[in-house]
């Protein structure tokens, strides 16, 4: 099954942006910045007497010992510090050491501060000052990992000021700056300077500090071609390594299902990269069943990355995550067993590295790291032809973010060309199993009575619902009306609008699916239409009177507004029949 051809997408930007400052004028002012801001003291850094997680990470590596990551999701910040204390004492005691805390900051927090007491708020921690950061860094004598919404976002220079001065040494998340968007922020260029200075500022440090990359949050979680993920470590190397001069670690795993390809993927990391890793993430795409069902996807994607690290240690730590992690923000209890079955399954696993085949996986690292330097050489390449000074990384990172995952695939990918776009050398799998979900869905399914013209569009970064639904919608023959991802409401409607649609279909998973449907049967109002508004994915929100922080679910709010809820896509065909004249 190839990918669907919408009738209309939003417009393409230009590469280059006049107004963007030139690289050495932000690596200047990041520098200047490093005058006032230097890395400060913590609890961590102190009771392991390192100068920074780098360090710590090299001293542990050669112990041998597997690093662990706990990620901690709540919105209120009481809530947090008390869990990072709860996780790391009862972990103690259990004989498990949590050597690092990845803390999920809200979107909110991705806005320059004056911006933010005005923005929607998603499921994770809003910090107010700097005192706040200092509050998590001392909350226990493990490392802090401000991974979401830091780098990479507008409010990227303020917040890496704040974790500096709180004792931060890793700093994420270069992949967000490619494919975040926040609501109603489209000033891109501001980002890109941010994300840069604030870039600068930490490869001024004396100490050695850590620029981490989620390659899942970036392309990695929509490129085809896997091997063109492991280009994007090798482009964002050049930009932050040799451009800017900090140290870049990457960390890959949301989407990587799959023993083979995410061992191979861990092996060709250590063939482009000497930097220490900073943790390689859950395969939470696996998270489909219930906990006890999740814990075999737990096994089973940990027991890979034990034994991959037993034998390229890289540094990264391993992230077991809890197994409620599909249905809600995991709570502590939860997320200390996780702590545990990994570490009781780290003295398992190294009797494993005999039973693996490992000149298969070796192999497979060829092709990646072969494919990788093609998409990387030829996307370098591509884009000095386009004008776009790539020696400059502000000019450079823009172009990129324009560009986009399926343009810069489609252009410079190492697969040969194919009747539908290029045939990747390595198949990712969360595209190979969607497409096998909407193949199988198709086949019990007839064909809608006639052409729907369907406008869809997602809330925020989450693609991949949006990615089914168009295999669905295609397949069932509707004309699809692309609004494109992470969508305001009133843009949503005027494409809908502009693209004849019949209906709309909303894709959303960042806790806003309540607000998000009333923005939009508010610019249905005020633009005198009344469109039926089908909505999936995580239906769920914080109510503003919680006192947990915990997102409820909202569907039954969303059917008192008339929207049509779908955990589906059968629930979507229905819908469609029943709701479109003619349907
Ligand atoms: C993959 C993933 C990501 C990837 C997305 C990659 C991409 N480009 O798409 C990445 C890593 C980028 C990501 C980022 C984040 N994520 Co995320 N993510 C997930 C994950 C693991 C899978 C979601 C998914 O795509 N599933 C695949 C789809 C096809 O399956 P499905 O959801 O079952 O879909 C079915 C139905 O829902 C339906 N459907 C879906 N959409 C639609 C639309 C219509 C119209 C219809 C009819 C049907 C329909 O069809 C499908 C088949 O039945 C979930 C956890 C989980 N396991 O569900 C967390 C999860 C959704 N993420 C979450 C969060 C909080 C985030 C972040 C904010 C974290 C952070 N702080 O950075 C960021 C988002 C930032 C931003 N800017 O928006 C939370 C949401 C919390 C909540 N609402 O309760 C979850 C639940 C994880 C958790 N427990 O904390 N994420």
């Amino acid at each position: 099954m190839s990918e669907p051809r919408p009738e209309t997408a939003p417009e393409i930007a230009p590469l280059t942006d006049p107004r963007l400052r030139p690289g050495v004028e932000l690596i200047a002012a990041g520098r200047g910045l490093a005058r006032d801001w230097q890395l400060g003291p913590c609890p961590f850094l102190t009771t392991h007497a390192v100068g920074s997680e780098a360090e710590y990470k090299r001293q542990v590596t050669a112990s041998g010992r597997i690093m662990q990551h706990a990620h901690i999701g709540f919105r209120n910040v009481d809530r947090t510090i008390w869990a990072i204390g709860e996780v790391h004492r009862n972990c103690r005691a259990a004989g498990v050491t949590v050597d690092r805390f990845g803390i999920t900051l809200d979107w909110s927090m991705g806005y320059p501060r004056a911006l933010r007491a005005r923005a929607t708020r998603g499921t994770g921690i809003v910090l107010d000052g700097p005192e706040d950061f200092v509050r998590i860094t001392h909350a226990a004598p493990a490392a802090a990992h401000f991974g979401d919404f830091m780098l990479g976002l507008p409010g990227a220079v303020e917040n890496t000021c704040a974790a500096l001065a709180a004792g931060v040494s890793t700093f994420g998340n270069l992949g967000q700056y490619f494919t975040f968007r926040l609501p109603y922020w489209d000033d891109d260029v501001a980002t890109t300077e941010a994300t840069v200075t604030a870039i600068a500022l930490l490869a001024a440090q004396k100490a050695e500090i850590l620029v981490h990359s989620n390659l899942d949050d970036g392309f990695a979680g929509l490129f085809l071609d896997m091997s063109c993920a492991l280009g994007m470590v090798l482009i964002e190397k050049h930009i932050v390594e040799r451009l800017i001069g900090a140290r870049l670690a990457h960390c890959y795993g949301h989407h990587f299902s799959d023993p083979l390809s995410r061992s191979a993927f861990h092996a060709a990391l250590a063939r482009v990269s000497d930097t220490p890793g900073s943790m390689i993430f859950g395969n939470t795409v696996a998270y489909q069943s219930s906990p006890a069902g999740n814990y075999a996807s737990l096994a089973s994607y940990l027991l890979t990355d034990i034994v991959a690290l037993g034998r390229w240690p890289l540094g990264h730590a391993i992230n077991p995550v809890p197994v409620t992690e599909n249905q809600r923000i995991p709570d502590v209890e939860e997320i200390i067993d996780a702590q545990i079955f990994a570490h009781r399954l780290a003295e398992h696993a190294p009797f494993y590295d005999a039973v693996f085949d490992w000149p298969r996986v070796e192999a497979m690292a060829d092709r990646l790291v072969a494919g990788g330097q093609h998409f990387a050489a030829a996307a370098l390449a591509g884009l000095a032809d386009r004008g776009v000074p790539i020696d400059d990384p502000a000019a450079l990172l823009l172009a990129i973010r324009r560009m986009g995952p399926r343009r810069m695939e489609a252009l410079f990918g190492p697969g040969a060309e194919g009747p539908r776009g290029r045939l990747p050398l390595i198949h990712a799998e969360w595209a190979r199993e969607l497409n096998h979900k909407a193949e199988s869905w198709l086949a019990t399914q007839t064909a809608l009575p006639r052409p729907l013209r369907v406008c869809l569009g997602t809330t925020d970064v989450h693609e991949h619902g949006k990615y089914l639904v168009e295999q669905a919608l295609d397949g069932l023959g509707a004309a699809i009306v692309d609004a494109g991802v992470a969508v305001d409401a009133e843009v949503l409607i005027d494409r809908a609008i502009a693209g004849g649609a019949e209906a709309v279909a909303i894709s959303t998973y960042n806790g806003v699916a309540l607000s998000y449907a009333k923005a939009v049967l508010a610019a249905m109002a005020a633009r005198g239409v009344a469109l039926p508004l089908l909505i999936g994915g995580r239906l769920n929100e914080v109510p503003a009177d919680s006192n947990s922080g915990l997102p409820v679910d909202v569907t039954p709010d969303l059917r008192q507004l008339g929207c049509h809820p779908c955990a589906g896509l059968d629930d979507m065909r229905a819908a469609l029949v029943m709701l479109v004249p003619g349907g």
